[in-house]
């Protein structure tokens, strides 16, 4: 779907007859993801973009971000500092991990409202950190309203690798989900052959599974989109559906 800020491209790019058809991402990247004694310092980079085509939107401050390992979480939110991200407002911040363990990093953004869909946005978005050879718990969910639990370990991976995962809503598999896919290569933008392959797209199954191979090393979101059983008040006054998102991250290395 289209948002304010691609719409004004889409009036640009009316005469070339292209419309862009890239979705919106909610983003937390790490600065890796398997942490090692000289890599335990993680940068977290969070934002709101196309990651595709490196365009950026405005982040507000999320309303909550937390680091989550074996059932624990600790609310990181008061350590984000603002910073740009594709030129507009993301935030950051850098954790250092202690101890080994698979460390889930999430953000639950403040609802974005988006005028051109008339709705709110509410993407909870999630990366995962392997730290010191830790190797449990990254198959567990978090328990977040709605969210992908991974079925190949969202680590240690290479490109081309097929990554496959199980769409939660309110811990029940979200059976036929619509799951989006978008590449993003920090630095390196990507000249799609048709706006149909910026963001791709996938179904899970009747048990709320999907299946994708990636075949660039990198880093690859996917969303599963649903709406909120509630509303929220729009500027207007009249009550707004609310599309959730379930993000995950995940990174592919390169083969060696
Ligand atoms: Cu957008």
């Amino acid at each position: 779907m289209k948002c304010i800020f691609q719409q004004t491209l889409a009036a640009a790019a009316l005469l070339l007859l292209s419309a862009p058809a890239s979705a919106h991402f909610g983003m937390v990247i790490p600065s890796t993801n398997i942490a090692t004694q000289e890599t335990r310092e993680i940068g977290l980079t969070l934002s709101f973009s196309h990651p595709f085509e490196g365009i950026g939107m405005d982040l507000i401050k999320p309303k909550e971000f937390f680091v989550a390992k074996d059932n624990q979480s600790v609310s990181l939110i008061d350590q984000l500092t603002q910073t740009q991200v594709m030129d507009h407002t993301g935030w950051t911040m850098s954790h250092r991990i202690q101890r080994p363990g698979v460390y889930h990093y999430v953000m639950e953004p403040t609802p974005y409202w988006e005028p051109a869909e008339d709705l709110f946005i509410i993407h909870y978005t999630k990366t995962t950190v392997a730290a010191f050879g830790a190797d449990e718990g990254w198959d567990a969910p978090v328990g977040l309203p709605t969210e992908i639990v991974p079925l190949v370990r969202p680590y240690g991976n290479y490109q081309g690798n097929t990554f496959s995962g199980r769409v939660l809503i309110d811990g029940t598999p979200a059976a036929g989900a619509e799951v989006e896919v978008e590449y993003y290569s920090d630095g390196a933008t990507l000249q799609s052959p048709t706006d149909y392959h910026i963001t791709q797209l996938v179904k899970a199954d009747d048990n709320g599974i999907f299946s994708f191979a990636c075949p660039l090393s990198g880093w690859w979101g996917f969303s599963a989109l649903s709406e909120a059983d509630y509303t929220i008040t729009g500027p207007d006054k009249v009550e707004k559906a609310v599309e959730l998102g379930a993000v995950l991250w995940i990174y592919l290395d390169p083969l060696p």
